[in-house]
């Protein structure tokens, strides 16, 4: 696979080639599916190679320590869910002054069809002790941080009533293919509705814990640093996405604008259309894949000549709106500000 930066038809667009950190480019942010040679990849290490014997352990505060591999996993109940994902740095680029991390522009955020098992089974056959309070899911990718001592491995930790839920899987398949060296061969979690660092690539490790984990992952990285502390970043801000137009493109000016709004507080329950910063216009949504997969929009326009700015708005059933500005933090997470794109019209 190609992964030029610079083709316009590259699956991909390299923010970092190594470790790979990558976005969907505007092209692939169209269909409800992201094709998934075009589904963002962001990596904090090398990619670990992992065969097939490779199994997870779950221990920690458990009855029954155990250890699964790919064919026994198989071998269970299988679970699909189609779930967008987005990284918690999606749009860091747009935040003012940009923070320290990964420039990502807008297209860390993919959609794809999970397949896996429920997190849930394997934590009923370990037998979770009655004071765990909750799931440090473990990376087999390691490597030195600048601002750390040693080694760093990447691991989150998940409340339990979170890794209890049915659709928290632990998922061997996207696109009903077996997972990518790239995506976290051969295993990897996914936590619909959260931010993309708890869906844990290379799963090695489940440990039940009964204090809270204070690991690296967990303190200094995906957490929200602002004047008030620290705080982990958890489920997705609502936010939305025109796709149907390219920014700084051309559109004629009668325009069919659409576009996807997500959130993992909840369903989308409005979104709104602005030209030029006039009053916000609803658009009509269409039917989402699934509970945790983007929700279309569209809105037909007629345009006035010239450059003009178009802005979308989501709300979500928690009564979330997507803010005109973002409170700044330190490692630039969540941005779910409006966003504006400009187009010349005619
Ligand atoms: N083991 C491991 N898991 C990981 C990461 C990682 O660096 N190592 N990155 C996380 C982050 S920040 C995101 S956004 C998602 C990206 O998943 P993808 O590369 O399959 O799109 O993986 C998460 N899981
Ligand atoms: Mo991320």
């Amino acid at each position: 696979m190609s992964l030029s930066a610079d083709h316009p038809d590259a699956p991909l667009v390299v923010v970092r080639p190594h470790p790979l950190c990558a976005e969907t480019p505007p092209a692939a942010l169209r269909p409800a599916i992201t094709p998934a040679a075009s589904v963002y990849v962001r990596s904090n290490f090398p990619t670990p190679v992992l065969d097939d014997a490779h199994q997870v352990a779950v221990r920690g505060a458990v009855r029954a320590p155990f250890a699964i591999g790919v064919n026994e996993l198989a071998a269970m109940p299988q679970r699909t869910v189609v779930a967008t994902v987005e990284c918690a740095g999606n749009w860091r680029l747009g935040m003012d002054p940009v923070p320290i991390g990964e420039p990502w522009r807008y297209g860390a955020v993919s959609t794809a069809v999970w397949t896996g098992v429920p997190l849930q089974r394997l934590l009923e056959r370990a037998g979770v002790a009655a004071d765990a309070v909750e799931v440090l899911a473990v990376g087999a990718d390691t490597g030195p941080r600048d601002d750390a001592e040693g080694v760093v491995t990447f691991a989150r930790a998940l409340p339990l009533p979170v890794a209890l839920h049915p659709d928290t899987l632990v998922v061997t398949h996207m696109g009903g293919a077996p997972l990518t060296p790239h995506h976290g061969a051969p295993v990897r979690l996914l936590v619909p509705g959260w931010y993309g660092m708890a869906n844990v690539k290379w799963l090695a490790a489940l440990e039940l814990r009964t204090v809270p984990f204070t690991g690296y992952f967990q303190r200094q990285r995906y957490v929200y640093d602002t004047a008030d502390g620290v705080t982990p970043v958890a489920e997705a801000r609502v936010k939305s996405m025109i796709t149907s137009l390219v920014d700084g493109g051309r559109c004629e000016a009668r325009v069919i604008v659409r576009g996807w709004a997500w959130s993992g507080a909840g369903a989308i329950t409005r979104v709104e259309l602005s030209v030029n910063g006039e009053a916000w216009r609803e658009a009509q949504l269409g039917p989402a894949m699934s509970a945790y997969a983007w929700t279309p929009f569209e809105l037909a326009l007629m345009l006035p000549a010239g450059v003009v700015s178009l802005r979308s708005r989501a709300t979500d059933a928690a009564g979330d709106t997507q803010p005109e500005r973002i409170e700044w933090n330190r490692l630039g997470y969540g941005n779910n500000a409006v966003r504006a794109m400009t187009v010349r019209v005619g």
